[in-house]
């Protein structure tokens, strides 16, 4: 988080968030797709968690939020709680993941109808962090995949800024679902050096780079704690935080406006290394005000 707070390196061991305090804490809704949050996490003892919700009707497959190491919990606590990129955004999790640690598309189908049915009634700004996906083969099945994608668009077409994770397979992010859904905001990584992340995927269908090396946020292991994670995950989460505390703070712009500002006010040509067709737009948290 150090660094999107600047326009260069070094990086000078300081986050400054431009959340409008003066605003309120929780005009914005953030629904994180994934293994669920420990909202006793010591992260979320100022504001909580507003909700959680299992996807799965299965009892006996209840998801547990110790999953991936408590995944959902650290994203939570990168863009919200109290210490992330949009402290007091008002936290959803929809937990999506059976007891074998694995969601199936009916799931992720679920969560996302889930999402818009809530916000259909809470009528709400909302966000969503999908800081989840595959590899899509291309022997799969192509109808359903336009189903999956088509189901991702109902978010942006319901309103709700969407920002997914890149992936960390190394290879073109347009071969991952969803981050191949052009209307979503699919984020790459970086590492220490502004250069690509070693394992984020890359290329056209990144529409922003984000830091993804040693990211300081909440995990279990062995209970929970704090640790450092890798990965576009974070990534991702830093740029829903970024999303859900510009909106906050300019709570007259669209959700339209509101993606649109994510790539106009990144960094841009900062990257540097072997880009690989990825833009050169590094998120910028600042400026949330303008
Ligand atoms: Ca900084
Ligand atoms: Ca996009």
């Amino acid at each position: 988080m150090d660094r999107v707070d600047q326009d260069e390196l070094p990086l000078n061991n300081l986050f400054y968030n431009e959340y409008d305090q003066s605003l309120g804490f929780d005009s914005v809704d953030v629904y994180i797709l994934d293994t669920g949050i420990h909202n006793n996490h010591s992260a979320f003892n100022k504001y909580g968690v507003a909700s959680e919700y299992y996807v799965s009707t299965d009892e006996t497959s209840a998801p547990d939020i110790t999953y991936f190491n408590g995944h959902g919990t650290a994203m939570a606590g990168l863009i919200g709680g109290e210490f992330g990129v949009s402290p007091g955004a008002k936290i959803h999790a929809i937990r999506i993941f059976d007891q074998d640690e694995f969601a199936s598309y009916a799931l992720f189908v679920a969560a996302i109808n889930r999402v818009i049915n809530q916000v259909g009634i809470t009528a709400r700004k909302s966000v969503v962090n999908i800081s989840i996906g595959s590899v899509w083969d291309e022997n799969d099945n192509a109808t359903y995949l336009a189903y999956l994608k088509s189901t991702v668009q109902g978010l942006i077409t319901a309103g709700i800024p969407t920002a997914v994770a890149g992936g960390n397979w190394q290879h073109d992010a347009c071969l991952n679902f969803p981050a191949m859904v052009p209307e979503v905001i699919s984020v790459g990584g970086s590492n220490i050096d502004d250069q690509l992340y070693i394992y984020s995927s890359y290329g056209s269908c990144i529409d922003v780079v984000a830091p993804a090396v040693s990211i300081t946020a909440p995990c279990y292991y062995y209970g929970w704690t704090t640790c450092t994670w890798p990965g576009t995950s974070m990534s991702t989460a830093m740029t829903t935080g970024a999303m859900a505390a510009y909106w906050h703070t300019n709570p007259n712009k669209t959700a339209a406006e509101v993606m649109a500002w994510v790539t106009s006010g990144a960094t841009q040509g900062v990257l540097n290394g072997q880009l690989l067709g990825t833009p050169n737009r590094l998120l910028r948290t600042v400026g949330c005000s303008s």
